[in-house]
């Protein structure tokens, strides 16, 4: 018999005269059958069939409880294996963590080809339309470490293995469409500067610090990156809701040899959403998997999360007329410039049975490619095409990585590659080399269908240099700014004063204020400003300046591009006994039609006395259900019950953080005292009393950002 984790196990192994199936379905009524304690024994549950536990070698134990000793009393024995074997394993459980990325969110899913690439690429993923190839997607934080929290300020990790028939094809991206830096062999100093400083050891999980600035303040080819940063790109809602990019140019070849460029994206089918910052900042205390619980949640619910595939395609004709260098991965070229193909959709629809085993051992590289999709030269790229296998010999332990299940190609593989570290796959035969004559079915290569790379002729002389089109740093920056909302380049004006206030060296502050300067004085001085530093503005001296005639690109901004709905939002409604039951059971009606979770949060977690007397079932107690948890608010209680309120912090946080992070809310009109001791001012995202179809129209916009002003300052 094969148990679920593909290890063969005798079936005495389970309890006599039940069988597999039958286990499975009881370990649904866990959890309750142990509460009734219905059949008796302490460790077995009513009605299950429990396999028999055994140790690695698969010995049944026979007492998991307790060690062998010489005596009631008396020392542990040497010879109690089975406490050595448990505990040893429990010794190495741990591997490195990623020196990147280390906080990351894996799911499972399939890639579905809705137009064919045929005769750009002959990649058959990218070719055969209506094929569901397998797919492996992690989600990641770059610079935190593995226990940190989901919603630092950070670029997101969007990394998607395919599994094709082809073999395994990784677009390793991020959430955002360019990098800080333009040549790999910055990229060491980069993440030294970004993770915690080496000496004390924090602060970690963000960029908030002087190494960060001082690094980045004179790399200006960041500058970009640092707008993208700065945005709520870097906040994201959900992984769910936020785009991804392949970053940097790569080729696609077909069966002549001929190459086109493609950039690829990722296009979330919600729409993208970010929080705000405070509320990323109250999220990481409140929750810490904020965006990996509702990642797990959405899939568990059958709420599948789904992204387009989009291709920018072009040609050498016009990479050599595009005003930036295609190969410099601080740039991007614009959707309306280049509008994106739309050729295929990912879905999420499993959740991974086992963490460590899948998520923290996946391993991608962006030399996973297969034939029809290439590389270009672009220094950044080709850096990480040593980075990525090098990394995982040290992380996950050896050169069998690939091994692993779920690394492991789904198509057929046969190679000459033997031994070493955790070989699991016994390869037959005596010939592990080649050429050879001894066996008729021994691999060989195939120059018709196998990679070959394309065919680019190169020459040069050999220099360390930086091409001169790679030199402007700063008019996508601009350009950047300039595509958002008002709302949008606020947050960015708030994210530099933000992070450059915990700068503790002033000369930092200084400096990066100067590149701003470059970018555009207005910004500076607006930074500055927050800062309280404007006579410290001082231009850093640019190699070359800014352009200010570049169109502004609706496709860069969040806001532009919202898809209105609050499909699978979470809508959080506050009630304390009294409230009404009535209009707990209508609200919860019309957010379920809508497509939305209402979650109750009372005084306590048993729940309240609702106005008829029922009970009011609560999911969270006010104290663990803050309000930066849920997309828009109501507050549904009596005058007593508000009244009471108004006097609990808790309450009146939850309150008023909903206020100031601009959600609509909706409340009952004896809720008052509760809306004027947080401070709550009239607008039009505040419902007052049953219509909940107007709540939740106005909660389907989003958020309130004309209340932005009243609520915090704006430089
Ligand atoms: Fe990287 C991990 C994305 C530049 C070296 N990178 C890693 C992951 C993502 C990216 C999503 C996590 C994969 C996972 O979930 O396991 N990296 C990027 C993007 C870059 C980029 C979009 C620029 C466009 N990376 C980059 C450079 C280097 C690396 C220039 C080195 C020269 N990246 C690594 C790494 C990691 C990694 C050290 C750490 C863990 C891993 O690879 O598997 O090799």
């Amino acid at each position: 018999m094969r148990t679920d984790s593909g290890i063969a196990v005798s079936s005495t192994h389970y309890i006599k005269g039940q069988n597999m199936s039958k286990t499975k379905k009881s370990a649904k009524n866990v959890a309750a059958d142990h509460e009734t304690g219905a059949g008796g024994e302490f460790h077995q549950i009513a009605g299950a069939t429990h396999p028999q536990l055994t140790n690695q070698r698969g010995l049944v134990v026979g007492d998991d409880e307790n060690s062998l000793k010489a005596g009631e009393r008396g020392p542990v024995l040497l010879e109690d294996h089975l406490l050595v074997e448990k505990t040893q394993h429990f010794d190495h459980e741990r591997i490195p963590e990623r020196i990147v990325h280390a906080r990351g969110f894996g799911a499972k899913g399939y890639f579905e080809l809705t137009h064919s690439l045929e005769g750009i690429t002959k990649a058959r993923v990218l070719t055969k339309v209506g094929v569901k190839t397998p797919v492996f997607t992690r989600f990641s934080t770059v610079a935190g470490n593995m226990g940190s929290a989901d919603t630092a300020r950070d670029v997101r990790g969007f990394a998607v293995k395919m599994y094709t028939d082809q073999g395994n094809w990784d677009i390793v991206g991020n959430n955002i469409p360019v990098f800080f830096i333009q040549d790999s062999i910055k990229f060491t100093d980069l993440i030294h500067a970004a993770k915690q400083e080496p000496d004390r050891g924090f602060p970690q999980a963000q960029t908030a610090h002087d190494t960060f600035w001082d690094f980045v303040s004179l790399v200006p080819e960041s500058t970009h990156m640092l707008m993208w940063i700065m945005s709520d790109r870097a906040i994201p809602r959900s992984f769910r809701m936020m785009e991804g990019f392949g970053v940097h140019t790569f080729r696609l070849v077909n069966g002549a040899g001929d190459s086109t460029y493609v950039k690829f994206h990722w296009r979330p089918t919600l729409g993208m959403a970010s929080i705000v910052w405070d509320e990323a900042l109250k999220i990481s205390g409140a929750d810490p998997d904020f965006h990996r619980r509702d990642l797990w949640n959405a899939i568990n619910e059958g709420n599948f999360p789904e992204w387009e595939l989009g291709v920018q395609l072009f040609d050498e004709e016009f990479a050599n007329k595009f005003e930036f260098d295609v190969l410099d991965a601080t740039k991007l070229i614009p959707e309306e410039t280049i509008p994106l193909k739309i050729i295929g959709r990912l879905v999420l629809d499993q959740n991974v049975d086992n963490y460590f085993a899948e998520t923290e051992q996946v391993a991608f590289a962006t030399t996973d490619v297969v034939p029809g999709i290439d590389f270009t030269n672009d220094p950044l790229l080709q850096g990480r095409n040593l980075s990525y296998i090098d990394t995982q010999l040290s992380r996950l332990g050896g050169p069998n990585y690939e091994q692993i299940p779920v690394n492991a190609p789904r198509c057929p593989m046969a190679n000459m590659q033997r031994d070493g570290h955790m070989t699991m796959i016994p390869q037959k035969g005596r010939v592990s080399y080649s050429p050879s004559s001894l066996e008729a079915d021994s691999p060989r290569q195939d120059p018709k269908n196998g990679f070959t790379s394309f065919r680019g002729s190169e020459n040069g002389d050999k220099l360390r240099i930086r091409a001169e089109s790679f030199g402007d740093h700063f008019s996508q920056a601009l350009m950047f700014f300039n595509s958002q909302t008002e709302p949008e380049q606020n947050h960015i004006i708030s994210a530099f004063i933000f992070e450059l206030s915990k700068v503790e060296t002033k000369a930092v502050r200084t400096r990066m204020l100067g590149q701003l300067v470059n970018v555009s004085p207005e910004i500076a001085q607006r930074v500055a400003n927050g800062l309280g530093m404007l006579d410290a503005i001082k231009a850093v001296p640019a190699k070359v300046p800014v352009r200010t005639d570049l169109p502004t690109s609706d496709a860069l901004s969040i806001l532009k591009k919202a898809v209105p709905g609050v499909k699978t939002k979470v809508i959080g409604c506050l009630v304390e006994d009294g409230s009404d039951a009535k209009t707990i059971l209508a609200l919860k009606k019309a957010v379920t039609a809508a497509g939305a979770n209402l979650k109750i949060v009372a005084p306590k977690i048993g729940g309240a006395h609702a106005s008829d007397g029922t009970t009011i079932e609560a999911d969270f107690q006010l104290a663990g259900g803050s309000s930066v948890l849920f997309d828009a608010v109501y507050v549904l209680l009596s005058k007593e019950g508000a009244t009471k309120l108004s006097r609990e912090g808790a309450a009146v946080a939850w309150v008023h953080d909903a206020f100031v992070h601009l959600k609509v809310m909706g409340a009952s009109a004896a809720a008052k005292p509760l809306l004027d001791a947080a401070g709550v001012i009239k607008d039009d995202g505040i419902v007052i009393g049953d219509d909940h179809k107007a709540y939740l129209n106005r909660a389907s916009q989003g958020r309130i950002w004309s209340r932005e002003p009243g609520v915090c300052s704006v430089f």
